[in-house]
């Protein structure tokens, strides 16, 4: 059967007690669900429910603001649990772990910290992440909504574009040009906006290639009024900044759930090798499958030892960002190859949905793209290699 089993330990490492729990989870709530989600494009309210109850909301969230304070190393183990099951189930609470606190957290004021961070932690609220626009994805610098100062606020217009959890949020981080259109980064302000003013509309969650189940739509905004104590940090011309601080810690997030996401496919390819007989037996027992499950196996270790020694290099303020490229970079390609070969290793079977691998290859192309393509982080590697420090 796709989805049974428990992965084996490369490391051997002792799990904490949270990523045993949500191991768990993983194993005996959300793997049998993950028909269901793929089918009705939803993941049952009961789940979130008790993802909440696990805390899952408040992973990185601090104690003392209501969450479980993990650091970033704890935060990558849990993360290569959830990566072994759909993303879908992630991403219910993936925002309020990373890109939809993380500006708030990182560099919000204390007044904004106590607002929407211990709702944040519980799931009440759920945040979300505004950066990208139809014409701004990989430029991330050229935003083109606008904040415009009117006495005591400011007023918002503008269009986002495949924003998670949108239909969802309670609070947007959104990036707005408060500067001149040539300002660049200098001139995009974050914004914490409360998303039930008047003049936000969420358009249709749109049709994707895989990872159902999560929702992108867009966000527009259309003369929305915000109060400037909405202005991340209090000044405004600083949102590049915190959208960049934000997307190096859900890059190691991303490079995370493939992680676990390798697992799960090279478990599905050695279960089916070996019970998948032709030419008289195993198909495990051939050295042109033995070699791609090496090789998938190689990567993987590859991956998960790299992530988990930058994620603790990270937590003691000693990893340049372009490490969390390099990771994110090297996991999703990887997984892009593990997931590949486990399609290959299962024939035509891997080509049909009833094979775990099947969705494994569709929802492994979105992590080369969100959150900063391949060649962003090639882009900012090479940045870091030219000229360090
Ligand atoms: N942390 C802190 N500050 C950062 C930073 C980071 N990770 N990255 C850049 N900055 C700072 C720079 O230090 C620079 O500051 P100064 O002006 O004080 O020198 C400023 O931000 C501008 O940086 P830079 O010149 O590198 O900006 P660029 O416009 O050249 O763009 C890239 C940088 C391409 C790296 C950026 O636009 C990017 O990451 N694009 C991808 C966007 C993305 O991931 N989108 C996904 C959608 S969100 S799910």
């Amino acid at each position: 059967m796709p989805g049974e089993g428990v992965p084996k330990e490369l490391d051997g490492d002792e799990l904490s007690e949270i990523r045993l729990a949500v191991r768990r989870f993983v194993r005996e709530r959300l793997i049998p669900h993950e028909a269901q989600v793929e089918d009705e494009d939803e993941v049952p309210e009961a789940l979130v429910e008790e993802m909440k109850a696990l805390g899952l909301f408040g992973l990185s969230i601090p104690e003392s603001y209501g969450g479980l304070g993990l650091g970033l190393e704890e935060q990558v183990g849990v993360y290569e649990e959830l990566g072994y099951t759909s993303p879908a189930f992630r991403s219910v609470f993936g925002t309020n772990v990373g890109i939809g606190s993380l500006g708030i957290l990182l560099d919000g004021t204390e007044s904004q910290r106590q607002a929407y961070l211990p709702r944040l932690a519980t799931g009440e609220l759920v945040g979300s992440f505004a950066l990208t626009e139809p014409d701004v994805g990989s430029d991330a610098a050229a935003v083109r909504t606008r904040a415009r100062e009117d006495g005591d606020s400011y007023v918002l217009d503008g269009t986002k574009r495949y924003i998670t959890n949108a239909a969802r949020a309670g609070v947007f981080t959104v990036m707005a040009r408060t500067g001149s259109p040539a300002s660049r980064g200098d001139g995009v302000t974050a914004f914490a906006v409360d998303a039930h003013l008047p003049g936000i509309e969420i358009g249709a969650p749109e049709r994707k290639m895989g990872q159902r189940g999560a929702k992108v739509c867009d966000v527009i905004f259309d003369g929305v009024r915000v109060p400037k104590s909405s202005i991340i940090g209090g000044v405004p011309g600083q949102g590049f900044k915190t959208a960049m601080k934000t997307l190096d810690v859900g890059r190691l997030h991303v490079a995370a759930l493939c992680v676990g996401a390798m697992q799960r496919a090279l478990d599905e390819a050695a279960r089916f090798a070996q019970t998948r007989e032709q030419f008289g037996r195993p198909i495990a027992e051939f050295q042109l499958i033995q070699a791609m499950l090496a090789d998938s196996s190689t990567e993987l270790l590859a991956a998960k030892t790299m992530v988990r020694a930058t994620a603790a290099r990270f937590d003691r303020g000693k990893a340049p960002s372009a490490d969390a490229s390099r990771c994110k970079l090297f996991a999703t390609e990887a997984l892009g190859r593990v997931a590949d070969r486990a399609v290959q290793i299962h024939g035509g079977a891997g080509y049909i949905a009833d094979y775990a691998v099947e969705r494994i290859y569709r929802d492994a192309r979105l992590f080369r793209l969100y959150e900063g393509t391949s060649q962003i982080q090639q882009l900012i590697i090479a940045r870091d290699v030219l000229s360090p420090g």
